[in-house]
């Protein structure tokens, strides 16, 4: 029988290229006819402050502050997504961080060009998503909703 992942959770962020190009519907509907769940949703501006503490591992590259201008420079959609591997599988469905390089079908390749706009965010470990889920959501914000019965227990 074939190894089942884990139940996880990630934070994947629709970034302000997302919301200005109005891409947040046919985003979320690609994470959601995956069979992801979405258990926590707003829409948001990040401040300077939760920017940096997001970004802190890119501190000293030379892409940080255009990094930290363009996340805080227009409101954000902020999710945490819930099923089997859902960290690998939100970075799959991404593609790579170069739009240029990432394969057809992924979210960068089919609706962005280059990297600084690249238009989301998804956590790489569940480490990070761990720390990420805590940086945007509180507990409360938060809602758990079991796998109904039908065609859904089997994703
Ligand atoms: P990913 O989002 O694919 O995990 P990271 O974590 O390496 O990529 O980078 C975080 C974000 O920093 C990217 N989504 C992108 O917006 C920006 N970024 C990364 N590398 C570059 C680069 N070489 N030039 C400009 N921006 C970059």
């Amino acid at each position: 029988m074939a190894e089942q992942a884990r139940a996880e959770r990630t934070l994947v962020i629709l970034k302000p290229d997302a919301v200005q190009r109005q891409l947040v519907g046919p985003i979320i509907t690609r994470f959601e006819q995956k069979g992801l769940r979405i258990t926590a949703l707003k829409m948001m501006q990040i401040d300077r402050s939760l920017a940096e503490r997001h970004y802190a591992v890119h501190k000293g590259k030379a892409f940080y502050a255009s990094l930290l201008d363009f996340i805080t420079c227009a409101p954000v959609v902020v999710m945490v997504l819930e099923g089997h591997g859902a960290i690998s599988i939100v970075r799959r469905l991404m593609g790579a961080t170069n739009p240029a390089q990432a394969e057809p079908g992924t979210i960068r390749a089919d609706f962005a060009l280059q990297t600084t706009y690249n238009l989301v965010h998804g956590s790489d470990s569940p480490d990070t998503a761990a720390a990420e889920i805590d940086l945007f959501f509180s507990p409360q914000e938060i809602v758990s909703h079991p796998i109904p019965l039908g065609p859904l227990a089997f994703v």
